[in-house]
């Protein structure tokens, strides 16, 4: 072991949409997940990672805690699950714009007796409404031992990002660094082309839409040094599938467009993008799909 070094795997844990994988991007400094004003927007434990001098912090990004019995939100409170059994510290990630209710207590409850490896991100510090003072009660109320490590950050400015991670490494435990200093993410290539390509689509559909849908590769090929992707977007009524193509194939062209702009960004490759819309019918009851694209 290299001494001195540290190295922790934490998760990143709150409700939805209270900004856990804009600020995962934000410290590692890179597009790694997803982000969307839809709640549940991230529905996999997506790992991104932080080099510093003093050693590496292992993020397990996670979808967001809300109370509902519907199949799929029991798949996804599963993977927040498995990510703070498997985790050494939790980063617990606050809005600050908004009042914490009952959603937020039952979190409080369930993070209450890893208070000790626990380290509190009030995000959303620049949004207009945010209390500062409100989320620090709360966290002096639940997490008692923990109220010396409730920092006030945004992640889309950067304020207290900095702060945040010192106090990680500071909890972090000693020890060998897993991954080599240049990666950011683990994930792969299929499943982040996918991801991206599910941001497009969330980011333009209305409703109920963001929710019933999911990508998937079909064929992903590298030729005459580019990368084939052949990709669906998967709905889940005949009747969806229109308001994905848009008039005249508007949409869908604009959410493949905007795709590989995205993609550009981020790998070196040209890629050929060839995205068609099919229904995968109900497939967000069905166990076999979910278990596909849950549990990966
Ligand atoms: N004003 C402001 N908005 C933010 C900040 N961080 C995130 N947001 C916005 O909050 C929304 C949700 O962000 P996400 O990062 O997707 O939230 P999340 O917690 O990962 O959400 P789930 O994956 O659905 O649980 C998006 O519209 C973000 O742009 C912030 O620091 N300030
Ligand atoms: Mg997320």
């Amino acid at each position: 072991m290299m001494p001195g070094k540290k190295c922790a795997f934490t998760a990143l844990v709150g409700r939805p949409s209270v900004g856990k994988s804009t600020l995962l991007n934000r410290m590692c400094g890179e597009k790694v997940a997803i982000v969307s004003s839809v709640p549940q927007t991230t529905r996999n434990a997506i790992r991104g990672i932080v080099n510093r001098e003093q050693g590496q912090l292992i993020f397990i990004d996670t979808p967001g805690r809300h109370n509902s019995q519907k199949k799929i939100n029991k798949k996804l409170m599963e993977v927040s699950e498995r990510a703070l059994e498997d985790s050494d510290l939790v980063l617990y990630v606050m809005d600050a714009a908004r009042s914490p209710g009952t959603e937020e207590d039952e979190i409080a409850s369930l993070l209450a007796p890893l208070a000790e490896k626990t380290v509190i991100a009030v995000n959303k510090m620049d949004a207009s409404g945010s209390d500062f003072k409100r989320a620090e009660e709360f966290i002096a109320q639940h997490f008692p031992s923990a109220k010396n490590r409730c920092f006030a950050v945004s992640a889309n400015t950067g304020q207290g990002v900095d702060e945040l991670l010192a106090a990680l490494y500071d909890l972090a435990p000693e020890g060998d660094t897993l991954y080599g200093d240049e990666y950011y993410t683990d994930q792969e290539t299929g499943f982040r082309i996918s991801e991206i390509i599910r941001e497009q689509a969330i980011n333009r559909l209305r409703q109920e839409l963001p929710h019933s849908l999911y990508v998937d590769i079909a064929d992903m090929e590298f030729k005459d040094e580019k990368l084939w992707v052949r990709a669906f977007i998967v709905v889940e009524r005949e009747s969806q599938k229109g308001m994905v193509v848009g008039k005249g194939g508007e949409m869908i062209k604009a959410i493949r467009l905007a795709s590989l702009k995205n993609l550009k960004q981020i790998f070196d490759w040209k890629i050929d993008l060839d995205l068609r819309v099919k229904t995968g019918k109900d497939w967000r009851h069905n166990d076999h799909t979910l278990h596909r694209l849950i549990d990966r």
